[in-house]
């Protein structure tokens, strides 16, 4: 794999780099576990914003460290705020949906905890890995909270609502087996392997070409998002879209001509 990479400073509270055609993100704030505040959601927004329009990456890789994918919203940060706060400043819609308006592909690498607002970040990602450490919980019943950036919404529609709402309401934690086995993460990986085989799959999609990358993660969403008629008639649009597109032709040519595809991401 080409390791052309390109990396932000040791100081900064995400870390970007770009290896091959995968921009790799890093959480880095480590002696926090990783706790999501402002600051740290407005430096991961802006990176995954600049990663999406950089014509050279066609995957994303979002990471966190061994100890802690993240331990979720930064409780120091919101224990003093009111309901003004957070309504006039629209804290969670100003940051927190921005990983949605992304169109390339993002793979979550999870080892550690992945709590709360964590675990909700990966599961807004479009792929999930996690390492054999990883843990999974939304434990905001705890502090009387709920899951307030998307977990609600979405764990049911990884996992089904007998299991979301028993994650939700008990606080338990699950294993990166269990998370496994309850469908909330595509693949479990040995300990030290996780972000060699996340660069793995994330390169091996990357070279795909990107506009179908970006038709299918599309579709795929529709199907969780809308109705089964509203997202036929939206994977219907994309399949007659892949007609305009010169990669597509490609594809198939070389296929008939029995040689490997050169795509051109248009
Ligand atoms: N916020 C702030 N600081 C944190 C957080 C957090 N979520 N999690 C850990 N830390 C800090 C600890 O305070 C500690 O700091 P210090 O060293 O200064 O005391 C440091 O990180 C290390 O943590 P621990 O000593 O606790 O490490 P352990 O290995 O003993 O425990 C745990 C790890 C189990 C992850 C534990 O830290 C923990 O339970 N953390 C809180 C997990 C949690 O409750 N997460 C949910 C938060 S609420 C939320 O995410 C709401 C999302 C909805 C969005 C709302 C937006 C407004």
């Amino acid at each position: 794999m080409n390791r052309d990479t390109r990396s932000s400073g040791l100081d900064s509270l995400v870390l970007t780099q770009v290896i091959g055609r995968v921009g790799v993100i890093t959480l880095n704030r480590p002696h926090q576990l990783n706790a999501l505040d402002d600051a740290l959601m407005d430096a991961l927004g802006e990176a995954l914003l600049h990663f999406d329009a950089d014509d050279r990456v066609g995957t994303i890789v979002l990471t966190g460290g061994p100890k802690a994918f993240a331990a979720g919203a930064d409780i120091t940060a919101m224990a003093g705020w009111s309901y003004m706060d957070v309504d006039r400043t629209q804290f969670i819609t100003r940051n927190w949906e921005t990983i949605r308006r992304v169109r390339k592909p993002v793979v979550a690498a999870v080892a550690g905890v992945a709590m709360g607002g964590g675990c909700e970040l990966a599961l807004a990602c479009d792929i999930i890995l996690a390492a054999e450490s990883a843990r999974f919980a939304l434990p905001e019943v705890k502090l009387a909270m709920l899951p307030g950036a998307g977990g609600t919404q979405r764990l049911p529609r990884a996992v089904g609502k007998a299991k979301a709402m028993d994650m939700c309401l008990s606080a338990r934690t699950l294993s990166a087996v269990e998370a496994d086995r309850y469908g909330l993460v595509s693949r479990v990986v040995e300990e030290g392997r996780l972000m060699d085989e996340a660069l793995t799959l994330a390169g091996t999609i990357a070279d795909y070409s990107l506009p179908a990358l970006m038709a299918i993660k599309d579709s795929v969403n529709r199907a969780y998002e809308s109705s089964l008629t509203e997202g036929i008639a939206c994977e219907r649009r994309q399949l007659y879209g892949r007609f305009a597109s010169e990669d597509a032709h490609e594809g198939m040519n070389a296929f008939l001509a029995k040689r490997k595809p050169v795509f051109r991401h248009r």
